[in-house]
């Protein structure tokens, strides 16, 4: 076996407090003992990265973003303070009607640019891993863009990206009229080229009633399942229409939102194992009042994932750490929970669960290093960065710091 090198550190949770593990190509070769790895690594000659005293977690996974964009959404944050609400901003065609103006108006460099800024920050966290949605563009030639931005970005940095083609995320105004003419188009052309053209891993519906109603979503889920792809659905964010059952029995593979989440729902997601992608820094934002049944979904053995959701309207947030903290103040997770929020059902949310989210032998080496004196303070601080490095694919992106 040919280890290119070895890293020395603590892994949290039960697992090796002097630990090391040996990296070959992009995976994990061998994990044990990190005084084993020393004198074999100087025997061997084998580079050592020194990380005593810091403790190692797989690389966070964000598997809920909308960071591809144009403009941004604040004079709206300051109406809703003014008492307008999410819903009435929306029907009045501000809303996610307003970005997609400002999307359809952006060219390649400009949506990439000002998604870069957002990307970054989440790297800098220790994300090596990221879905993005595309679904500010409601409209092929857009649609397709915001896909290639977010292709772009995963093959120019050093991060895995995952492309999900949220076509049903707002009606756009010219198909007022025509409802399901744009369903038709989306679930059919639009989804065919862009899948052909490599650029979509899953589908994803807004299922609500101000958006797309159970039956719509339906529509997509089928064309994505004909097609063999992966669907995640918007479910409950705003209110309880079936969609996670919905989401449940077209075998998707996450359900995302879930503040109204009947008991039904959660035993639909167990039996067909789809994932509770939870949103806090969102539901922070719209100061909502009815978090996430988290006791629901523990009892159920849901497995639970929290996300950024990153996205102008309603969660301006590149901080993947301020959502795990904001999983255990305001959703009542524990910080074991949402570290695992953020790594192992995190990776299942996407279907990656083989590849990352865990420190094991055959996983990819996807590691963040950090600064903490103990586990729970990845989700302790608010604005603090504890993260000392990060390992991508077998590679340190730079210097331990
Ligand atoms: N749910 C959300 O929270 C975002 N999209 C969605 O389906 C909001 C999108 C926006 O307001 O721009
Ligand atoms: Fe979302």
């Amino acid at each position: 076996m040919n280890i290119a090198t070895m890293v020395a550190g603590r892994i949290p949770y039960g697992k090796l407090e002097h630990a090391a593990l040996a990296v070959s190509g992009e995976r994990i070769a061998w994990i044990g003992d990190a005084e084993e790895a020393r004198s074999g690594a100087r025997a061997a000659g084998i580079p050592l990265e020194e990380a005593e005293g810091l403790w190692m977690t797989p690389g966070l996974i964000d598997c809920h973003t909308h960071l591809v964009y144009g403009g941004n959404r604040v004079a709206e944050f300051e109406q809703r303070l003014c008492g307008a609400s999410y819903e009435e901003i929306a029907r009045a065609g501000g809303g996610i009607q307003s970005t997609v103006r400002a999307t359809r108006a952006a060219t390649f460099s400009q949506l990439h640019e000002s998604a870069l800024i957002r990307l970054r920050r989440l790297m800098a966290e220790g994300v090596t891993t990221v879905e993005i949605k595309s679904g500010y563009g409601l409209e092929l030639a857009a649609e397709r863009r915001l896909l290639e931005v977010a292709r772009d970005l995963g093959e120019r940095l050093p991060v895995s990206v995952r492309k999900t083609f949220l076509g049903l995320h707002a009606l756009p105004p010219e198909f007022a009229a025509d409802r399901q003419e744009f369903v038709n188009r989306v679930c059919g052309p639009w989804l065919e080229t862009l899948a052909a053209a490599g650029l979509v891993d899953a589908v994803d519906a807004f299922c609500e009633n101000i958006a797309f109603s159970l039956e719509e979503t339906a529509q997509l889920l089928e064309a994505a399942s004909g097609l063999g792809l992966a669907a995640h659905v918007h479910a409950g964010q705003l209110s309880d229409l079936g969609a996670a059952e919905l989401a449940s029995k077209w075998g998707a593979l996450s359900a995302d939102h879930l503040e109204y989440l009947s008991a039904a729902g959660a035993r639909a997601m167990a039996a067909a194992g789809t994932v509770a992608v939870l949103l806090p820094t969102a539901y922070f934002t719209l100061r909502q009042t009815t978090p996430p049944p988290a006791g629901l979904l523990r009892d159920a053995a849901v497995p639970m994932a929290v996300a950024t959701d990153c996205n102008p309207g309603t969660s301006p947030c590149s901080s993947l750490l301020t959502a795990m903290n904001m999983a255990c103040t305001l959703f009542g997770l524990t910080p074991e929970e949402a570290l695992r929020g953020t790594t192992c059902n995190a990776a299942r949310a996407l279907g990656l669960q083989d590849e990352v989210g865990k420190i094991a032998v055959g996983m990819r080496a996807d590691l963040a290093f950090w600064r903490i004196e103990r586990p729970a303070e990845l989700c302790y601080g608010l604005g603090a960065n504890p993260c000392a490095g990060v390992m991508h694919r077998g590679r340190m992106r730079g210097e331990l710091n």
